[in-house]
């Protein structure tokens, strides 16, 4: 067929698909990638870091990208890897921890609010998962964590960034509960790593969540949520590159002689890698900072205004850029429906809704969204 005839087709089919600039979207933890990272994945798209002897530049960028995300994270000697995003990162740090606890039928703790890669990541490794309960506040209880600890235990994980609410666990306190029973910690920062390190400087409220941690062994962040990269882009950091060899696959006869991988992916993109480079480069902490700082502006306009409408509250004063909105008169659920019926896409959680509030996101689209709301009630 001919290539205009299938651009009109692809044209015509993919007109269903919603739209970031619509202002429609608010339940997603993705955004448009940032137009300077596009038109570097656009060119760099035959890069594989599955085999860095062909590609040993792009492979070195790769490692550069990591130390930039560990400085963020408070360890500029991080190691790690850009991988396919949150769920491969979260199934690497639980693989790994894994394979360093050699325990038969192994536990992992983690709050009732974890992603659900988690649940994933403990089918593929046969590892039981111990939900625990959340404090009042939302966060994983750490009493509660520390009374699951037993002789199982291969890893504890804390959320800095819930997918729900945007909270972030207690994780000062789980870094000491770690370090004293010698447990494995993971951060799940997907979300939120690109988000809390700027907090401080704005004025909000942070929660300590990174390296600067003792007990911290690895941190998902994702530079296809708040990073502003393209899809496929996560990242997987580890506090020393030790750790990773308790995964690594010995591969004999690449190009570039033997080489070890410590990915879930063998055949990976480079152009995620590098373009991650760059839009780190170019941005730097006062572009990503001006970006947190747009979310949330917006964010506590939009918690104001909730708190106006009677009827309607908010869940718990948001951390992040993630706002859930609950109602003591009228059925949740009922007004999600409503509110998907004129076309706005929010998500539904028990007992709220979730919106999160992105770079994509205009004063103009949550005032529509309020007087949505004031009209559905
Ligand atoms: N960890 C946390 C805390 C997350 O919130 C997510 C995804 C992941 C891990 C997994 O990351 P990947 O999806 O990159 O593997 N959280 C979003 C969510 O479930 C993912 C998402 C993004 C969903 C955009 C919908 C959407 O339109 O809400």
């Amino acid at each position: 067929m001919p290539q205009n005839i299938i651009r009109k087709m692809l044209e015509a089919k993919l007109q269903r698909d919603l739209t970031y600039s619509s202002g429609k979207i608010l339940c997603s933890m993705c955004t448009n990638p940032h137009s300077f990272a596009k038109q570097i994945y656009r060119k760099y798209l035959e890069k594989n870091l599955g085999d860095p002897g062909l590609f040993p530049a792009s492979a070195e960028l790769e490692q550069e990208t990591i130390h930039m995300l560990g400085s963020l994270l408070s360890n500029p000697e991080a190691s790690g890897s850009i991988v396919s995003g949150g769920t491969e990162a979260n199934i690497i740090a639980l693989w790994i921890a894994r394979n360093l606890a050699k325990k038969d039928c192994g536990e992992v703790i983690v709050p009732v609010s974890a992603h659900y890669s988690f649940d994933k990541a403990s089918d593929l490794l046969n590892l039981k998962l111990i939900k625990v309960n959340l404090n009042h506040h939302f966060q994983m209880d750490v009493k509660a964590a520390e009374k699951a600890i037993t002789p199982r235990t291969v890893a504890i994980v804390g959320v800095a960034g819930t997918t729900g609410l945007g909270v972030v666990d207690p994780m000062r306190e789980l870094s000491e509960i770690a370090l004293a029973h010698n447990i494995y910690l993971h951060v799940d920062a997907a979300f939120g790593g690109f988000v809390l390190p700027f907090l401080k400087e704005l004025g909000y409220n942070a929660l300590d969540f990174d390296f600067r941690l003792p007990r911290v062994c690895s941190i998902t962040i994702d530079p296809h949520k708040m990073g502003l990269a393209p899809i496929p882009s996560g990242g997987i950091l580890f506090r020393n590159a030790s750790l990773t060899e308790a995964v690594s696959t010995r591969v004999p006869y690449l190009a570039g002689g033997e080489a070890e991988q410590s990915t879930l992916l063998g055949t990976r993109s480079g152009a995620s890698a590098v373009a991650v480079w760059a839009l780190l480069r170019h941005l730097g902490r006062a572009g990503y900072r001006a970006v947190v700082e747009h979310c949330l502006m917006l964010t506590w306009k939009l918690v104001k205004e909730i708190k106006r409408i009677d009827g309607l509250d908010i869940v718990t004063e948001p951390t992040l850029n993630v706002v859930g909105i609950k109602s003591d008169r009228i059925d949740i659920r009922l007004i999600f429906q409503e509110l998907r019926k004129r076309g706005w896409a929010v998500s539904l959680f028990p007992g709220f809704i979730r919106i999160v509030i992105m770079p994509h996101t205009k004063p103009s689209h949550i005032r529509n969204l309020l007087e949505d709301l004031k009209r559905i009630l």
